[in-house]
């Protein structure tokens, strides 16, 4: 297989792109757009190595969002259409498959060094079905605003990752006694050294459940270089800041790890609803951890037209972070009776699944909405539950169909 070197690649594209960044409003205006339906929604469309068009939030580092008819599309997200998050600029310019290596440390009785090639050969493979979603997700949506990325619904996807157990690899180091958690380290680097590297942590329990895997492939193909090639943490039910991109140090410490995005990023205020009233002060926190549920629907746009007279096939998705889809409920009259959508093809319970309901609408305008509901039974607040990072939006989605 031949080395991945971004130096070489489609370098009219990332200028295309950066340039679109820097442009102000007629540069967008010329390029295609699309507008998101929130305050400052505008969002150049560009095409970056290995993807389709994709909606722009950033250039550097690059920051894509998958435009939302995709989901409509089929369950699993296509390679070139997922979503791209990255905190650092600092991307690694080339890797050679070849010299890359894997080394799992720190707390164990041996240190390792993997090439890829004794990855996929000494160890289990294994594949898992997982949506990945960061915890901004839908960002954009929330009343009052808050700061951090402006994100529509695209920030998801899902895919099935192919690659080895992390237990398998911390039992070949032999974890020692006194371990307390694991931590990450991909390729990429801050730009400046006030800046902290991204590296996340596990407690070891978590780390050795199994389902958290080291993958080296997505959807059957190698990990595009924007979703962490060669390989990445997949960490299933679980916000994608965990799932660590172009992973190459592993390391077992036997204290809590306290490196700032742990410690004082990506963390949740730590009461049940996981929620302050905006302008609260934020007092107890815990770091982000699992899902929680959400539907969309994905056949109709909101305001979309469709004709009078024939039943009104509605679809979407809904996914959880863990817990099985059990149900999900639709409303066609702004939430006032609801009715059983059928499920779709069960790929796990930590993928989407497909839901579909014909209704029968009468001429006028009429407010769809979605509620999901897991097999443990948690739903979807019917209120936006608001906190000031904007992570975990779930509030049942509501859109305006025209029917004439
Ligand atoms: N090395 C590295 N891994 C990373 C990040 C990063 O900045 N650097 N961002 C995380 C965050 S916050 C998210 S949401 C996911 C996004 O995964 P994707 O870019 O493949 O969609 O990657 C995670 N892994
Ligand atoms: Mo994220």
């Amino acid at each position: 297989m031949n080395q991945v070197d971004v130096r070489n690649w489609g370098r009219r594209e990332f200028l295309t792109a950066s340039g679109l960044a820097l442009a102000s409003a007629p540069a967008v205006g010329l390029a295609k757009s699309v507008e998101m339906p929130f305050a400052n929604g505008v969002r150049p469309l560009v095409k970056f190595p290995q993807k389709r068009e994709m909606i722009l939030l950033t250039t550097r580092p690059p920051q894509l969002e998958t435009p939302f008819e995709v989901f409509n599309q089929g369950l699993i997200t296509p390679n070139d259409a997922f979503f791209v998050r990255y905190h650092l600029s600092g991307l690694p310019d080339a890797v050679d498959p070849a010299r890359f290596r894997l080394k799992i440390g720190g707390h164990v009785g041996k240190l390792l060094e993997l090439s890829l090639a004794s990855l996929k050969r000494d160890f289990a493979v294994q594949e898992i079905v997982a949506v990945n979603q960061c915890s901004g997700n839908s960002r954009g949506f929330v009343e009052p605003r808050v700061g951090g990325g402006q994100l529509g619904n695209g920030a998801m996807g899902n895919a099935r990752w192919r690659g080895v157990s992390l237990k398998a690899l911390l039992d070949r180091a032999g974890v020692r006694e006194g371990a307390r958690q694991v931590t990450f380290n991909g390729l990429d680097n801050p730009p400046l050294d006030v800046i902290p590297d991204f590296v996340k942590a596990l407690d070891l329990d978590h780390a050795r459940d199994g389902e958290v895997m080291v993958a080296f492939q997505m959807n059957g193909q190698d990990l595009p270089y924007l979703n962490g090639y060669p390989l990445r943490l997949i960490v299933p039910g679980h916000y994608g800041t965990y799932w660590v991109k172009h992973l190459n140090e592993i390391t077992v410490v036997d204290a809590q790890f306290d490196g700032y995005w742990m410690k004082t990023a990506y963390r949740i205020p730590d009461n049940d609803c996981n929620c302050l009233v905006p302008g609260q002060k934020l007092e107890k926190t815990r770091p982000i951890g699992r899902f929680n549920v959400r539907s969309f629907v994905t056949s109709h746009a909101d305001g979309a037209k469709v004709a009078a007279g024939r039943p009104v096939e509605l679809r979407g998705i809904a996914f959880a972070g863990g817990s099985n889809i059990a149900r999900v409920l639709v409303s066609a009259d702004g939430g006032q009776t609801w009715q059983e959508a059928r499920l779709g093809e069960d790929l796990g319970r930590y993928s989407f699944r497909e839901w579909r309901l014909g209704v029968d609408l009468q001429r006028g305008s009429h407010a769809i909405m979605v509620r999901a509901m897991t097999a443990d039974g948690e739903t979807q607040p019917l209120e936006q539950r608001w906190q000031p990072a904007g992570y975990m939006r779930n509030v049942v989605e509501k859109l305006k169909l025209e029917v004439a």
